[in-house]
């Protein structure tokens, strides 16, 4: 088929079957169509949604994936370059444009954006990691409803990795896009601050810290270590959550006071209710014949003042006895996840200036603790 042939030479791989690092060159072709844009238009703001893939999932039963592939983009297509990023929203969808969501036997296990030609500011080695997403699909608005001028600087020539799990749990192949809307606003318009990302988890900055929750661990609360510490000034604009089922509430802290308290919600449409029967998984998930699916979780907005030294931590709360984990591809509980995004809003010129300081970072010690980090 056309797209995958473009695909292969663009780059895309499935992680499942090859771990090679992909030469770069012109981002992955994608569909891109303007659609009306929400906040900022009298300053000429734009929205676009891009249609990445289409991905081919293998049925539950497929022996090389269990129906679990892991899509790698190292130059995704971006709505823009030079430019603020002010928000974006990711959707699983059937190639007719339908939700692909756990009543249809497909689940969004992990989306995930990293800029390459930047550093991290929690674990400074890595590409920058903009943000991760899950099967509750969260928005990401920085500019608040269009409250803040505020958005993520793309510079002309950043290369986007871009990660796409997706679980099919049903034993056909299905095949299904991930669509995500972008708004931005071309250039560095006056007036607006610059968004950097941290990634706060309970496996510590660089993802190498126990947690000490053991895999039969029922009712828990994870607790992060020693945390991140800011070098920087500015107003934690946004705080974008990212749990697993089972999660009942994440907190987190500022120099020990609490700052945000995200909530999970389940199962808020049928589109999050799995029905175990003949063509799902063959389980046993309990007493149940219906899973309930985290749907959403609150965000915290103009959340503190940050200042150089400023500290912030994290602690969730699981109850996999209340709510059903979700099931990994072999039918083993998924390790949890506990994480938030913080997003900084930093003074553009000083934000601009470090940012054109910064060196790539190195997306295999990335890749590798990841891979490595099979249990809790
Ligand atoms: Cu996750």
């Amino acid at each position: 088929m056309k797209l995958d042939a473009a695909f292969l030479a663009f780059g895309v791989i499935r992680s499942a079957l090859a771990g090679a690092v992909i030469p770069r060159g012109e981002p992955t072709p994608a569909k891109v169509e303007p659609i009306e844009p929400k906040y900022f238009r009298d300053l000429g703001s734009k929205r676009v949604k891009i249609t990445y893939g289409p991905y081919d999932i293998p049925g539950s039963e497929d022996a090389a994936t269990d129906g679990m592939v892991s899509f790698h983009d190292t130059n995704a297509m971006m709505p823009c370059h030079d430019c603020l990023i002010t928000g974006f929203v990711s959707d699983l969808q059937f190639l007719d444009g339908k939700s692909a969501n756990a009543n249809k036997n497909m689940w969004l296990h992990h989306t995930g954006l990293m800029n390459l030609n930047r550093t991290d500011l929690a674990c400074e080695h890595w590409p920058e990691r903009i943000g991760v997403n899950g099967n509750e699909r969260s928005p990401f608005d920085f500019t608040l409803k269009g409250t803040r001028k505020a958005g993520y600087y793309l510079r002309k020539g950043d290369e986007i990795f871009q990660t796409v799990d997706v679980m099919n749990l049903s034993h056909q192949q299905q095949q299904v896009i991930l669509v995500i809307e972008w708004e931005f606003i071309e250039g560095t318009p006056a007036g607006f601050d610059i968004v950097v990302p941290v990634w706060l988890d309970i496996k510590g900055n660089c993802l190498n810290e126990t947690t000490g929750i053991k895999p039969t661990d029922q009712v828990f609360t994870a607790k992060g270590g020693a945390g991140w510490t800011s070098k920087y000034s500015g107003d934690l604009i946004l705080m974008v959550p990212h749990i697993h089922d089972g999660n009942t509430k994440q907190e987190v802290y500022l120099d020990g006071q609490l700052v945000c308290t995200n909530v999970p919600r389940y199962a808020e449409t049928s589109d999050f209710i799995t029905h175990v029967d003949e063509d799902g998984h063959g389980h046993d998930h309990g007493a149940s014949e219906h899973i309930y699916h985290v749907s959403s979780i609150t965000q915290c907005a103009n959340a503190a003042k940050v200042v150089p030294g400023s500290r912030f931590t994290i602690s969730s709360w699981y109850d996999l006895v209340q709510h059903v984990a979700m099931p990994d591809h072999h039918g083993k509980p998924e390790p949890i996840m506990a994480i938030e995004f913080l997003y900084l809003a930093r003074p553009q010129e000083e934000a601009i200036k470090d940012i054109l300081a910064m060196k790539p970072g190195d997306l295999q010690a990335f890749q590798d603790q990841v891979r490595s980090n099979t249990g809790q």
